[in-house]
């Protein structure tokens, strides 16, 4: 019986230390789990390599970090935030002062302007006006103002009599339509002066005279001038029939402006004739601004619209885009300048700016019958008045003013940069016709 007794208390031993061990082996498998430096001595552990320890020794999970550990990783975390603002501020003050430098002074401002306005209105005329130059200008209208010219003739009218010829209306009615200054024109200037004389306002030949070029400053009055540039840029479409002299102009303008400090791209939308790229680079040269080209025979629309782009990522304040006067295609030219400015359009809203028509003066009643079929497909903004040098008959400028009433902004009197004039009525009348006080000067 004790034997009984003895081996009943041998297999509680053996069973307690068996549960002792069993109960020690679970909390060993899961130290072996997240210690992963520890070999794995059982093959079934080793079947798990997921919870492999490496990669998550490397990149603690948050599981893994204790309390102090996640104190000082969110204090290191913090340090660093305020490491890098502190560099951040650092470097700020670096950069800061780097923009105004001598490299960029004028570059810095132009593009604050650009984001806070689209369409820069400007205040001050991009050419600034000029003080009259009657002299300069009489120079350039000297053929007008020869015995046989516009001038001439209508000063032989005028002797300085005391009495007024009673045919005088007629006889200057005569000269001004054989000066193109035009039929229409013609009558509104002496039905002013006879009105005049019926009602006795004109005592003496002087005041005829003066009536006269009150009425014609009158017609020639009509907002014309120097363009103002309103828009960066201010894209500028030059048209008008082969051979009037668009490019000239276009050269002649850029030069001016460049030399007053405006930046100005040159748009060779004639891309009908080789020469007449060609042309506009020789411009482009002396005035030391961009010009634009295409291929011969490229799209004249596609030239302009590169040209706008290149002018809005340089900043330039003016496009000056050159246009064909006469095509070579079949197609019909003023559908194609309506076709180029609709690409304008497309290259920057408001495009073209301005439309200028280029009219030749010795063209003469041509000059004037152009003048009505592009104002009819475009919508002309100015009028320029080339080789004013050229003509003895400077009156077409007032049947265009006075019939279209489109503004005559500049005109030429001969082929240097320099002989593109801004037109100012009142300059013009004193340079054709004599000032009020030059009365007597009628005969200079
Ligand atoms: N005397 C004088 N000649 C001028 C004036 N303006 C232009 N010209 C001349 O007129 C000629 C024709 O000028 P362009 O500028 O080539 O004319 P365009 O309109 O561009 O001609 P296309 O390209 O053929 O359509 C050139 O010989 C110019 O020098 C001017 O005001 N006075
Ligand atoms: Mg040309």
């Amino acid at each position: 019986m004790p034997n009984f007794v003895f081996v009943l208390i041998g297999i509680a031993v053996l069973a307690a230390i068996f549960f002792f061990l069993r109960s020690k082996k679970p909390e060993s498998a899961e130290e072996d789990a997240l210690d992963g430096e520890k070999p794995q001595k059982l093959p079934a552990k080793s079947s798990a390599p997921s919870v492999r320890p490496q990669p998550e020794k490397a990149a603690p999970s948050p599981k893994e970090t204790t309390p102090k550990e996640q104190t000082r990783a969110e204090k290191a975390e913090k340090v660093e935030k305020v490491e890098k603002a502190a560099k951040a501020v650092a470097i700020e003050p670096q950069e800061a002062p780097a923009k105004p430098t001598a490299a960029e002074p004028k570059e810095a401002p132009k593009a604050e302007t650009k984001r806070s306005e689209p369409a820069r209105i400007s205040t001050k005329p991009a050419t600034p006006k000029r003080p009259k130059d009657v002299a300069g200008l009489r120079r350039g209208l000297a053929r007008a103002r020869e015995t046989e010219g516009f001038f001439g003739r209508l000063k032989a009218l005028f002797t300085g009599r005391k009495e007024i010829d009673p045919n005088i209306a007629e006889q200057m009615e005569e000269i001004l339509l054989s000066s193109d200054v035009g039929v229409s024109t013609t009558q509104e200037l002496v039905d002013a002066v006879k009105g005049k004389l019926s009602r006795g306002e004109l005592t003496d030949e002087a005041k005829v005279w003066e009536a006269l070029r009150g009425k014609a400053t009158e017609l020639l009055d009509n907002g014309g001038g120097a363009l103002v540039f309103e828009n960066k840029p201010t894209v500028v479409m030059v048209v008008g029939v082969n051979g009037v002299g668009k490019t000239t102009t276009i050269g002649k303008l850029a030069t001016r402006l460049t030399r007053e400090g405006s930046k100005v791209v040159l748009a060779a939308g004639d891309t009908f004739r080789a020469a007449a790229v060609n042309q506009l680079l020789v411009w482009g040269k002396r005035a030391g601004c961009e010009v634009v080209t295409g291929a011969e025979g490229a799209n004249a629309g596609a030239v302009i619209f590169d040209a706008i782009q290149k002018a809005k990522e340089i900043g330039a304040d003016v496009v000056l885009a050159d246009t064909a006067g006469r095509l070579h295609t079949k197609t019909n030219l003023m559908d194609e300048l309506k076709k180029i400015a609709r690409t304008m359009t497309k290259a920057m809203d408001g495009a073209p700016h301005e439309t200028l028509l280029v009219l030749d003066s010795t063209n003469g009643q041509n000059a004037i019958q152009q003048a009505a079929l592009f104002k009819e497909a475009l919508p002309l903004t100015g009028i320029v008045l080339t080789k004013l040098d050229g003509t003895a008959k400077g009156g077409v400028i007032l049947g265009i003013s006075a019939e279209h009433k489109v503004p005559v902004r500049y005109i030429g009197v001969g082929e240097k940069a320099e002989d593109l004039r801004d037109f100012d009525a009142a300059e013009f009348v004193e340079a054709l016709l004599g000032s009020a006080s030059e009365s007597s000067d009628r005969a200079a």
